[in-house]
């Protein structure tokens, strides 16, 4: 299948996750992907996944690297500018301490990963979409982003930011018929609490024990239906859960 036929999807964080799981299911949908992250290896590993026609470039970078960002967007060959989907995925939470404690390392990083990285990348792919009048654009949020918890703090904090910033998107792209959406998951089993405990497997596991949390597909189950309804309808805001979950403080465990 040529590029031509298909839309173009762009996903952040393709290499773990809520992002992997995207670029798996749109492909089955039909869109080429182009896949971003840093671990080159799972990039290319990723391909593999994917419908054996599915057109597929992938672009490494750091999205805090607002340089690294640019020049690899621009590296996309032309044919591979017309985005139609963006999926701002990209993140992570560093750390879970009390803001008395916190490491400013791990305030920088989520500030600088979360709300900058998601800026930088839709700068430079938003004007594409005002031009041709014509996009969509996902950004992963978070039940972090709705409320706050314990120690949360500036995860959280990055996580209203990316609410704030949707609805900013929603308002300013409204002339031009580009469709913004948030989808907020509360907790999903992926690779996000063993980089919120920096490695630390025993802690990670222990996020997901004794419910049944979501899994990245669950999520990714949403972002196919958000991208293939009729272009006058768009999933501005959707919060999705565990059943378990009632709250970002009330969790039911069995044991
Ligand atoms: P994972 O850790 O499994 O995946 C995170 C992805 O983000 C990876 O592909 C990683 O790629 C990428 N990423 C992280 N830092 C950077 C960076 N500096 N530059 C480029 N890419 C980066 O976690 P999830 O799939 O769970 O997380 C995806 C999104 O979902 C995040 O925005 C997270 O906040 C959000 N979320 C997660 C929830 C959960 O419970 N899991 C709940 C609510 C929201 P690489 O390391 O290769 O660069
Ligand atoms: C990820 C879910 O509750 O760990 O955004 O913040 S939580």
């Amino acid at each position: 299948t040529s590029l031509m036929e298909k839309k173009i999807a762009f996903i952040t964080g393709a290499t773990s996750g809520i992002g992997k799981a995207c670029a798996i299911y749109l492909a089955e949908e039909g869109f080429a992907i182009i896949a971003c992250g840093r671990r080159e290896e799972r990039l290319i590993e990723l391909k593999t996944l994917l419908p054996e026609n599915t057109p597929y470039q992938y672009l490494v970078f750091d999205v805090k690297e607002k340089k690294a960002v640019y020049t690899a967007i621009d590296s996309l060959p032309e044919d591979w500018k017309k985005i139609e989907v963006l999926i701002n995925n990209a993140g992570n939470a560093h750390g879970l301490d009390f803001i008395q404690n916190g490491s400013e390392d791990d305030w920088d990083s989520m500030m600088d990963i979360n709300v900058k990285g998601l800026l930088y990348v839709s700068k430079k792919i938003i004007p594409g979409m005002v031009e041709r009048k014509q996009g969509q654009i996902i950004n992963i949020g978070s039940t972090a982003g709705k409320e706050v918890y314990p120690k949360g703090n500036v995860y959280c904090g990055s996580k209203h930011a990316v609410d704030a910033i949707t609805k900013g998107m929603r308002l300013d792209l409204n002339p031009y018929g580009i469709k913004v959406m948030a989808i907020n998951p509360g907790l999903v089993d992926t690779e996000f609490s063993l980089v919120r405990f920096k490695g630390d497997e025993d802690k990670a596991t222990n996020v997901y024990q004794g419910f049944t949390p979501l899994k990245a597909e669950d999520i990714a189950d949403v972002v196919r239906f958000a991208v293939t309804r009729p272009p006058h309808v768009v999933l501005a805001d959707v919060t999705i859960l565990p059943t378990a979950q009632a709250s970002t403080t009330l969790l039911h465990k069995e044991g």
